[in-house]
């Protein structure tokens, strides 16, 4: 098991689109373990590969309060998406800061999991937030993409003030 490093914006690695994976083999399956030892270790409910530098499109998460449930898909994608609602979000890649994003309340959507079998499921609450999320990442998408030039641009200088502090 390896952790991995987390991406942290600006990095424009972070802006990269991830490619489809081609089939679910061990490599892919160590990865995703590597995955979510990172995930865990950083304290967060989900991570997807464009995070850690990887150009695939894998997604890691687990919701669960005893942080034992993990659930890796591959090539997840949204099928439907119904409402809308508004939730608190966060990012490893982007830390220290939170804000209201608004996404589909409801989801459809589909992946494979490790053992390469295609899954259909649907989701709501945190779950749809998280997939949301975790597929924006595979597009090189960011949350703060959804707030306004303005909030954006002061996440983008806090952030870097922060990189200077920790370069001393
Ligand atoms: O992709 C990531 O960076 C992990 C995200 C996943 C996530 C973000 C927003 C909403 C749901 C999931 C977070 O680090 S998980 C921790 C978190 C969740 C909500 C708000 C703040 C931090
Ligand atoms: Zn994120």
């Amino acid at each position: 098991m390896s952790r991995l490093t987390v991406l942290h914006f600006p990095d424009p690695r972070l802006r990269k689109k991830a490619r489809p994976v081609a089939a679910v083999d061990a490599q892919v399956r160590q990865f995703a373990r590597d995955m979510l030892e990172t995930m865990y270790a950083e304290n967060g409910i989900g991570l997807a590969a464009t995070q850690v530098d990887v150009q695939q499109r894998v997604v890691v998460m687990d919701l669960s309060a005893e942080r034992n449930e993990p659930l890796t898909l591959v090539n997840p994608e949204i099928m439907e998406k119904s409402g809308t609602e508004e939730m608190e979000e966060g990012c490893l890649s982007v830390p220290g800061f939170t804000e209201l994003v608004q996404r589909a309340e409801k989801i459809s959507y589909r992946y494979l999991n490790l053992d390469g079998e295609e899954i259909e499921a649907e989701a709501d609450g945190l779950r749809a937030v998280c997939i949301q999320h975790e597929i924006d990442h595979l597009d090189g998408k960011l949350f703060i993409d959804y707030l306004s030039p303005i909030k954006r641009r002061r996440v983008r200088k806090k952030i870097e003030k922060q990189n200077k502090i920790r370069a001393l």
